[in-house]
């Protein structure tokens, strides 16, 4: 059935979706988390990046998630998407992300940021020098740069393609081999600071590795398949995970470029990613929950004007597309945008980000009903993303006037 699509107020009587930032599950928005302390015992201050972009800041957010240590959230530009505040170049002149700072004393560096904070609180699991987790952390950096030599070497030649890609799977035995040794999905008996450590690269690996070689790296291995799963498991995990969509648009800025294979399945990867069915794509198997689609409507409906503004179409028809959009989202019936909005909703379309704009289900389904909605349509893509800068994603835009 085609319906006319439902006005903002219409919209806003549908929106149900809540969540206490600060001492609810784990989420990318918050700025203040208390896990039920006062404001008042609040010690820490982690500065990460805007878009939850940065994997060493994933690392670090998730220690003090999984410890439930009450702590403060600055939000900092990366140079890849915007301007870096002053205010935090003189606080760190270099600008690297992540910094914390501990009863008063600034600390850089991830992994001594994690050793200074057990210092204080005490170790997640083993501590980060404790025999076994030694070799876990060199383990995770040999994997990293096999990674680095496949995914960001410009593909010369299938041989040297081919030595690349057997390096890499090399290493993903060894972590194979290091996960088979405990009964669990972890890589010690308890899930602790090794697990977290190779959680951010990990993910990224997933979904650079699937789109760029159409290697799949969670489904090609078991034991990593389980522990995937395993920290799926887990609410914080959840609230700090990407998509595949994110992670492949955001890495070529950081990483200096990604270099596609062409392969048949590669190709074949690249296309789902971009174009969906986004649904079933392995950046995710528990199983969807009952908000995914409320929890979009409510994000879209906070951030609305600025969405409509940046958008670069007319706001008049963004306005209009965008309803339709969220109209199908929520009553999953027709719903016809105007004439000439196709590229405006693919705009948006490929600039969500995970999770940063909303959680992983609710992405994939306002993904799919911009894609469903400007389908009716035409077939005009966006403007194309980036590969050098993200500056399309200048957080300065979400600032400026607007919700
Ligand atoms: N070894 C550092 C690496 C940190 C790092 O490379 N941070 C990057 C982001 S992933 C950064 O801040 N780059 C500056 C920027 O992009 O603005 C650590 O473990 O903390």
């Amino acid at each position: 059935m085609l319906r006319p699509p439902l006005s903002w107020t219409e919209l806003e009587a549908l929106s149900t979706f809540q969540l206490d930032r600060v001492n609810g599950p784990t989420n990318a928005q918050a700025r203040l988390r208390l896990f039920g302390h006062s404001e008042a015992e609040v010690q820490v201050t982690l500065y990460r990046d805007n878009h939850a972009w940065c994997p060493y800041c994933q690392k670090v957010w998730l220690w003090l998630e999984e410890k439930r240590i009450p702590y403060r959230v600055d939000k900092v530009t990366m140079f890849c998407y915007g301007q870096k505040e002053s205010w935090y170049k003189r606080k760190v002149p270099s600008g690297m992300l992540p910094a914390l700072e501990l009863k008063g004393q600034l600390l850089t560096e991830s992994d001594d940021i994690l050793l200074a904070l057990e210092r204080v609180y005490g170790p997640l699991g083993q501590g980060m020098r404790d025999p076994r987790v030694l070799p876990l952390r060199q383990l995770e950096r040999l994997l990293f740069r096999a990674w680095c030599q496949w995914l960001c070497s410009p593909v010369r030649s299938t041989s040297q393609e081919e030595q690349h890609r057997v390096q890499f799977t090399q290493v993903v035995q060894q972590v194979e081999i290091a996960l088979s040794q405990t009964p669990g999905p972890y890589f010690l008996e308890e899930f602790g600071v090794a697990d977290v450590i190779f959680t951010p690269f990990l993910e990224r690996m997933n979904a650079s590795l699937y789109y760029y070689k159409g290697y799949a790296l969670r489904e090609e291995n078991p034991h990593l398949q389980a522990w995937f799963a395993g920290l799926e498991s887990r609410p914080t995990y959840r609230g700090t995970q990407s998509d595949f969509h994110t992670h492949v648009h955001d890495l070529p800025p950081q990483m200096g470029g990604c270099w596609e294979n062409g392969e048949p399945q590669m190709l074949l990867n690249k296309q789902r990613v971009d174009h969906g069915p986004w649904m079933g794509l392995p950046d995710v198997a528990y199983p969807e929950p009952e908000s995914a689609r409320a929890e979009a409507l409510h994000r879209v409906l906070k951030h609305r004007a600025n969405l409509i503004r940046i958008n670069p179409a007319e706001d008049g028809l963004v306005d209009e597309a965008l309803r339709a959009a969220l109209t199908h989202l929520m009553t999953e019936q027709v719903c016809l945008p105007p004439p000439g909005s196709d590229s405006a909703l693919r705009y948006l379309r490929d600039r969500i980000s995970v999770p940063r704009d909303m959680s992983i289900y609710a992405a994939k389904r306002l993904r799919e009903a911009l894609e469903a909605t400007a389908a009716l349509v035409g077939d005009g893509q966006g403007i194309p993303i980036p590969t050098q800068h993200r500056r399309d994603q200048d957080p300065a835009n979400f600032l400026r006037s607007g919700q």
